[in-house]
């Protein structure tokens, strides 16, 4: 029997603000890019959950983050706090809770800094599994003064949509016979890789949750959605099992800024260029991983168009001057005609690496 679990840190950027700083316990918090009174461009990178009572979340615009911070203070609501993001301090709780986690099971999958599946089938039963989940909530508890909520089910799936079923400091448990009936009543949008187009999609047939897509036979999903539809048809049914991904495969590490204007001009585009790949490159450092080997710049211009250019390197490599160097290779021909012929001003650029090891 396969028991598979998830953990997904609660609020976890706002949350090692909160334990680190004492002073602001208690207070709604936001954790993202410089708000400059309202004028920021960028996004909160997350808020705790006194502020996403106000409205505020992951991605959101940081201007729309401040608007919303000042309505609730001037309905008389305690005053935000606005955080710059410490990418250190982050990867080091999340290092420190990987390591915890290995120690409860032989695989982990780290799916991001504050996610990870753990493959609990060696505790033999359900029951003993989420005995195994609570002892870790604990550990995390005690010995990082964090919280975690944690979900379990046959697969990754299934354990990934549990986990986020009871947040904050939740524990979901969803046994295989209970799996047809955890998923039905559920909106379309929780299933993972069901986005706006899928979820549009099948609204125009008036089907909103889980239950209702159910309906859809397999060769209608493909004929609609291609292979994505055989996915989607499994996953419907919480019956898409795929193997934990441990160590390093298939992971990246990206930083992306946005401008507070639109602009052509290169060299602040090679200095932001710059400072994200030196983000990136300390971002490497602070999560643990020893070299990457393929590098990839995106861009989005003033219409939101995105383009990505992307190379492997002939050997994996940890050298930050390589890496400034690939990036800027990467970017030279979003300059001029070879990549921007129209010569749109560019919004935003974001550097990312792979294979990581
Ligand atoms: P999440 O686990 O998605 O969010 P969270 O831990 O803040 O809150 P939740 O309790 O709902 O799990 O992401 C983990 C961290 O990744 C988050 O603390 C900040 C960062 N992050 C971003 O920087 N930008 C984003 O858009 C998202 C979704 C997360
Ligand atoms: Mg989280």
């Amino acid at each position: 029997m396969r028991i598979i679990a998830h953990v997904d840190m609660d609020a976890f950027f706002a949350s090692v603000e909160e334990r680190d700083r004492p002073r602001l316990a208690g207070r709604p918090l936001v954790v993202g890019a410089d708000p400059k009174d309202g004028k920021g461009r960028g996004v909160v990178s997350t808020a705790n959950y006194k502020a996403r009572a106000y409205g505020i979340h992951s991605a959101q615009p940081i201007a729309t983050a401040w608007r919303l911070a000042e309505k609730a203070r001037r309905d008389g609501l305690p005053p935000a706090v606005f955080l710059d993001v410490d990418m250190r301090r982050y990867g080091a709780a999340s290092r420190e809770i990987m390591k915890m986690l290995r120690a409860h099971a032989p695989h982990v999958e780290e799916a991001s800094v504050d996610e990870a599946y753990l493959d609990l089938s060696s505790a033999g039963s359900y029951g003993r599994a989420e005995e195994e989940a609570r002892a870790i909530k604990e550990e995390i508890r005690t010995k990082e003064r964090l919280t975690a909520s944690v979900g379990i089910g046959p697969n990754k799936l299934v354990a990934k949509i549990a986990s986020d079923r009871q947040k904050p400091d939740g524990l979901t448990v969803v046994r295989p016979d209970d799996v047809l009936g955890f998923l039905a009543p559920l909106p379309l949008r929780t299933i993972p890789g069901i986005g706006p187009k899928t979820e549009a999609a099948l609204a125009a047939r008036g089907m909103r949750t889980v239950a209702d897509a159910r309906r859809i036979t397999e060769p209608e999903l493909y004929a609609q959605f291609g292979a994505w539809g055989i996915d989607l048809y499994a996953k419907l049914r919480g019956a898409y099992d795929t193997p934990l991904v441990v160590e390093g495969e298939a992971k990246s590490i990206g930083e992306q800024e946005t401008f507070a204007e639109d602009t052509r001009d290169p060299v602040m585009l090679q200095e932001a260029l710059m400072r994200l790949a030196d983000g990136v490159h300390a971002h490497c450092a602070a999560r643990g991983f020893a070299s990457f080997r393929s590098v990839t710049v995106t861009v989005r211009f003033a219409d939101f168009t995105t383009r990505t250019r992307g190379a492997t390197l002939s050997a994996p490599t940890a050298d930050r001057d390589v890496l400034r160097f690939e990036a800027l290779r990467l970017f030279m021909p979003f300059l001029d005609h070879r990549e921007n012929p129209g010569r749109r001003a560019i919004r935003l650029l974001g550097v990312r690496v792979e294979k990581l090891q």
